[in-house]
């Protein structure tokens, strides 16, 4: 049953910021899949005693792709596969099932925050033992494959039914299908105070929480409104959709726009957050008020000693280097290690595993922890349902405390979409030729301290990497650019802006950064090279 059938590359299989990113229509070529997953298995090598988690966040094409990924694994030896049932899991369940399991790694079908459907997105990202993505020079690896690629391999059966707990057989693997919602939930129960949450749901506090169409609504409803709670409909779009019924799921201020409006009328609950289509993201809301997500993770590490599962100490915090600088205050003050890395949860891992930290945080909407090699929407949601109970404080309260002891990082993010891939890598490299030349140059009233590349050097492999053009101001204000590396089709430039206000607590932050916005522009030239007048998503 076993076939080996003949293929021809495809030159574009190389992965980004998190995994495998293509249009629908792109990975529904022939032998597309196919030739990437068998890269991914040449590359590993020895599959017989490997075992690896597979499931996804239920998108378009995910029933078919999942499918074929079993039948390659058997053909190609691997021992054994542990399954979403129906193909279902999210990211941050997905890893800790590969960690508590102690798995080989595994494989995350999802575009993530990308829309789905026929005409939307499909992605893999792909995992090793540690839970986490795996590094760039794994990446580079596969990719050299895909270039390459003559045959691959797969068991020639009749599709494998994934909605049967247990185990199975096919081509001589074994095949494990598990409830992806149950371990997630028993990890959340140990690391938060469910009974103080559950004793402020019964006081009255309300909440909605928006699943987006995506996986999240499963683990949302069991968590939220059957252990915890909450009044039924909190959690809403809860039943994942092939296409998100044709939301975004990207939980920010622009695509969350139904949370949004809700969170700013006068019938706002009290608490209110979103995920993203893998269930990795989360945006904080409270009455009228949101968190940027740079400003939630410098709050929740201030707060870890409320959360039961951190109480005894952390170790350090990492950000990555476009994020705000606010959690830098909050490591400086409770003396814990604190590092930078580039833009992607990948970087985080090493530091995780050799427990330099505990938390880490992204300004695209992600925190996490060392519970999991990847970064959890839920489980930042039940942070601030856990602040909220231990403090009796509301969102905004707990934001306001927190700014008047350490000052506030106003924080935006700018991103310019499809642009022409030659004009945005020419627009980067020749502003990165002119950074030497702008120190001690003011610009509306902002002079610059230091402007270079940002450059990683990780403490624990060694390896070095370059991610984004960084402009500091000797106020502390700052300009980060970068050109994403999760968009399936152009190029989306992101300029990132900083400034820091000990007094000026509760300004409007697109007014406070109106300059320096003007300042980033200009030096990148953004409207003569691109045409564009504004950004096309500011959150
Ligand atoms: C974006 C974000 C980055 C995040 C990545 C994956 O990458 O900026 O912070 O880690 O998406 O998020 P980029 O290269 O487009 O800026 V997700 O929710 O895929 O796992
Ligand atoms: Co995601």
């Amino acid at each position: 049953m076993i076939k080996t059938i003949s293929t021809t590359p495809y030159g574009d299989q190389k992965m980004g910021t998190a995994g495998l990113r293509k249009k629908s229509q792109t990975a529904m070529q022939p032998n597309y899949v196919e030739n990437f997953m068998q890269s991914i298995f040449n590359t590993i090598g020895k599959l017989d005693d490997k075992t690896f988690l597979v499931g996804g966040d239920g998108r378009f094409y995910n029933d078919i792709a999942i499918q074929k990924i079993i039948k390659m694994a058997a053909a190609n030896g691997v021992k054994k596969l542990v399954i979403g049932q129906n193909g279902f899991i999210s990211t941050p369940a997905g890893s800790n099932v590969i960690l508590k399991n102690k798995l080989d790694g595994g494989f995350v079908l999802s575009a993530s925050h990308n829309p789905g459907g026929p005409n939307g997105d499909f992605g893999i990202k792909y995992s090793n033992q540690t839970g986490g993505q795996v590094p760039s020079s794994v990446t580079d690896k596969i990719f050299e494959n895909t270039k390459n690629i003559k045959e691959y391999k797969i068991c020639d059966t009749a599709d494998i039914d994934l909605s049967k707990l247990g185990k199975q057989q096919l081509c001589g693997m074994e095949i494990e299908i598990i409830d992806p919602v149950s371990g997630y939930v028993d990890m959340m129960r140990e690391i938060f105070d469910f009974e103080a949450i559950k004793q402020l749901f019964a006081k009255g506090f309300t909440m909605r929480f928006d699943a987006m169409n995506a996986v999240t609504g499963p683990y949302a409803v069991r968590i939220f409104e059957e252990l915890l709670g909450a009044a039924p409909g909190s959690v809403v779009n809860a039943v994942p959709l092939p296409d998100f019924g044709g939301l975004h799921p990207d939980p920010n201020l622009v695509y969350a726009k139904e949370l949004v409006d809700l969170m700013f009328s006068d019938n706002a609950p009290d608490f209110g957050a979103a995920n993203d289509g893998d269930g990795d993201r989360n945006m904080i809301l409270g009455k009228k008020f949101f968190v940027t997500p740079s400003d939630s993770l410098a709050i929740l590490t201030d707060n870890f000693h409320l959360i039961p599962a951190y109480k005894n100490g952390i170790y350090g915090v990492a950000k990555s280097a476009a994020t705000s600088t606010a959690v830098g205050r909050v490591a400086q003050a409770r003396n814990i290690g604190y590092y930078e890395v580039p833009t992607g949860w990948k970087y985080f891992v090493n530091l995780m595993d050799s427990k330099r930290i505990t938390f880490c945080g992204e300004e695209s909407f992600g925190t996490g922890s060392a519970h999991i090699r990847e970064k959890d929407g839920i489980w930042a949601v039940l942070f601030w349902l856990n602040i909220i109970a231990a403090t009796g404080k509301s969102v905004e309260e707990i934001t306001l405390d927190h700014w008047q002891k350490y000052g506030r990082s106003y924080y935006m993010r700018f991103d310019f979409d499809g642009l022409d891939t030659t004009v945005a890598d020419k627009l980067m490299a020749d502003l990165e030729a002119a950074l030497p030349k702008l120190s001690g140059k003011t610009f509306n009233g902002y002079t610059v301290s230091d402007a270079a590349p940002f450059i990683y050097n990780d403490p624990v492999d060694g390896s070095s990497t370059k991610n984004g053009l960084v402009i500091k101001f000797s106020d502390g204000s700052r300009i980060v650019y970068r050109l994403s590396g999760t968009g399936s089709s152009g190029a989306t430039l992101r300029v990132y802006l900083e400034k820091y206000e000990v007094e000026k607590l509760r300004e409007d932050p697109q007014q406070t950064l109106k300059q320096i916005l003007e300042v980033a522009m200009n030096i990148a030239e953004i409207t003569p090279r691109t045409g564009k007048l504004q950004a096309d998503v500011i959150t």
